[in-house]
């Protein structure tokens, strides 16, 4: 049963255009993203990875937005988007190499834990300065536009990179040159300890858009539905020609900005509380129970069966040794010079 105090948006579709598959899925992925960052956060505490930044809480932002593409599209995330990647294929053990940053590494341990980068499934890299990857995500839509591909990009920020630079160059240029793309920005109510209304006077993020012809739009973040909607509707305009758009999705983090920060300097425990009763991941799961797609039965094998997996990957990952010395130069020169290759004879490299 539904709580009273956990109304789905107004907008939603009668009926979800997603197949009861595609719901359960998208529903196990979020847990997935829940119960796998509840594992990196301890393993930080631990002290066997390094800093973390928590996506719980954003679980429907960034799930339900992969669920409104297509998989060709090509993603731009920001460094909280770790239920965009499961979303997007990505394994707990892949991510779990990179927490680790052991030989398995796709990124040879470089770079902080949640800087991602997987080419394969069209993720591409980011880096530590906030909406960085805006800009590359506009360009990249042009050259495939230029190039008559239909695909179209997404870029994820949060509403604090709203106030960088980056962010207006970017959704000018997207809007003069009618990018395919698609801004998706988690509004979690805090830059580190800055509350978004010392973020902006704008009313909300999403009218930022009408600045630079753009539409924008703001959707209640916390409901996969309305979330899947809003980036399904922005990309068929955009594959369409007809410009990008920003989805603002109200949302909220539950753990502190990074596991370096201790929130309780910035916000109350009722706040977070009052946050937590429109859970993203009851939420869907108990439209999915009136849908008929969950009963207890299946979710408590969901539940333990996702569990499983999660242990299952840490202990296939957690003892591997970390990169080689001799990856240190590797992809960084077409010819090594003179004096690496001395060093990289050094430690036994070729
Ligand atoms: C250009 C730049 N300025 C400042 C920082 C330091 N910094 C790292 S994360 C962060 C907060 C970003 O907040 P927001 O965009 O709302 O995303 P959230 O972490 O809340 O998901 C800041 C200021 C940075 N990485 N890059």
């Amino acid at each position: 049963m539904m709580e009273k105090n956990l109304t789905d948006s107004a907008r939603l579709p009668k009926k979800s255009p997603l197949a009861k598959e595609e719901l359960f899925s998208a529903y196990r992925t979020m847990l997935l993203t829940r119960l796998l960052d509840q594992k990196a956060l301890s393993l930080h505490n631990q002290g066997k990875i390094g800093s973390y930044t928590s996506s719980a809480g954003q679980e429907a932002a960034q799930v339900g937005s992969v669920y409104g593409l297509q998989s060709r599209d090509y993603i731009f995330p920001y460094y909280r988007d770790q239920g965009v990647l499961l979303a997007r294929g990505i394994t707990p053990e892949q991510l779990l190499n990179r927490y680790f940053g052991n030989a398995s590494d796709e990124m040879k341990g470089r770079d902080l834990p949640n800087l991602y980068s997987f080419r394969e499934q069209r993720i591409f890299s980011n880096s530590a300065p906030i909406a960085s990857n805006l800009q590359i995500s506009v360009g990249f839509a042009m050259a495939a536009k230029m190039q008559k591909e239909d695909v179209v990009t997404i870029a994820y920020l949060g509403e604090g990179a709203t106030s960088s630079g980056e962010f207006h160059v970017a959704l000018n240029f997207a809007g003069v040159f009618k990018a395919p793309c698609i801004f998706v920005c988690e509004n979690n109510q805090y830059a580190i300890s800055v509350p978004v209304k010392r973020q902006t006077a704008s009313e909300n993020i999403s009218v930022k858009a009408q600045a630079y012809g753009l539409a924008g739009e703001t959707v209640d973040g916390n409901d996969f539905f309305a979330v899947q909607t809003a980036v399904a509707a922005a990309r068929e305009k955009a594959s369409k020609g007809m410009g990008a758009t920003l989805v603002e999705c109200i949302t909220y983090r539950y753990s502190p900005h990074s596991s370096a920060d201790d929130w309780k300097k910035y916000r109350s425990s009722e706040e977070v509380e009052e946050w937590k009763k429109k859970d993203p991941l009851i939420r869907f799961k108990n439209r999915l129970f009136e849908m008929s797609i969950l009963s207890k039965e299946v979710e408590k094998k969901l539940f333990d069966g996702v569990q499983d997996q999660i242990n299952s990957a840490v202990r296939s990952t957690e003892n591997i040794p970390p990169p080689s010395e001799e990856t240190l130069i590797e992809d960084v020169y077409a010819e090594i010079p003179k004096n690496l290759k001395k060093e990289s004879l050094a430690f036994g490299g070729t």
